[in-house]
């Protein structure tokens, strides 16, 4: 008996996955908006360059980052805050692009937060060994709104944990164009990045480029 060969063969990978109450991951969900976001991520960075920020202990993060929209996620000696100002050049971040705007709004609908409208995404790029400690996003103003990642290139195992930071983090592995959502209870959990494995992803090269989209103010 042979296979038939049109058999729809069961997806070990489902679209969508509920990680938490409020926080959905939704893979592939950014591939019919990824040519036009590289594109608008090629014009951002020309404006503003990615740069490895210090935290306000002295220590260089590795993850190199830079934003666009009316606020932008900073951190020097002084600590960490929202700033309409790049202080790399002095000018305001690159405007939010449409095709921004689209993913992230329709993400977050398909998580069931309509009618969200970002006005920061911050933008980290992970070379090879870059990681991020577990840690809170705490510094906006209104935890009602979700959180929208956007991944892009090489994979990278996320770590979920919980709201305490002693919390065991579940680890998931997000893709190219994975999409995950997070709000209500989940909003506030801890959670980070492991090192980035090397490799070569057939779009990206030798990185790993994550756009978040926040209701900063
Ligand atoms: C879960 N970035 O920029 S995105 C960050 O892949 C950050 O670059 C990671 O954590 C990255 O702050 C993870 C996923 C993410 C973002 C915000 C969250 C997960 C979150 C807020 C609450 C819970
Ligand atoms: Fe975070």
């Amino acid at each position: 008996m042979t296979a038939d060969l049109f058999e729809a063969v069961p997806d070990v990978r489902p679209s969508r996955e509920a990680l938490a109450d409020g926080a959905v991951l939704l893979r592939g969900f950014a591939k019919p908006f990824e040519n036009e976001v590289i594109a608008a991520l090629h014009e951002i960075i020309a404006q503003a360059p990615f740069r490895r920020m210090f935290t306000s202990g002295g220590h260089q993060m590795s993850v190199a980052m830079t934003n666009c929209g009316n606020a932008g996620w900073v951190t020097d000696h002084s600590g960490y805050r929202y700033d309409g100002i790049d202080p790399n050049s002095g000018q305001p971040w690159p405007a939010m692009p449409g095709v921004f705007c689209q993913v992230a709004e329709q993400a977050a609908a398909a998580g069931g937060f309509e009618g969200f409208a970002p006005d920061a995404c911050l933008i980290n790029r992970y070379a090879p060994g870059a990681r991020m400690s577990l840690h809170q996003d705490k510094d906006e103003l209104d935890f009602t709104a979700p959180i929208v990642s956007v991944s892009l290139g090489l994979p990278a195992i996320f770590l979920f944990g919980g709201p305490k930071r002693a919390d065991k983090p579940n680890r998931y592995r997000l893709e190219h164009d994975d999409v995950v959502v997070w709000g209500g209870p989940s909003r506030l959990f801890f959670h980070g990045v492991a090192p980035l494995a090397d490799g070569e992803h057939a779009v990206m090269g030798r990185q790993r480029i994550n756009l978040t989209f926040r209701k900063a103010r």
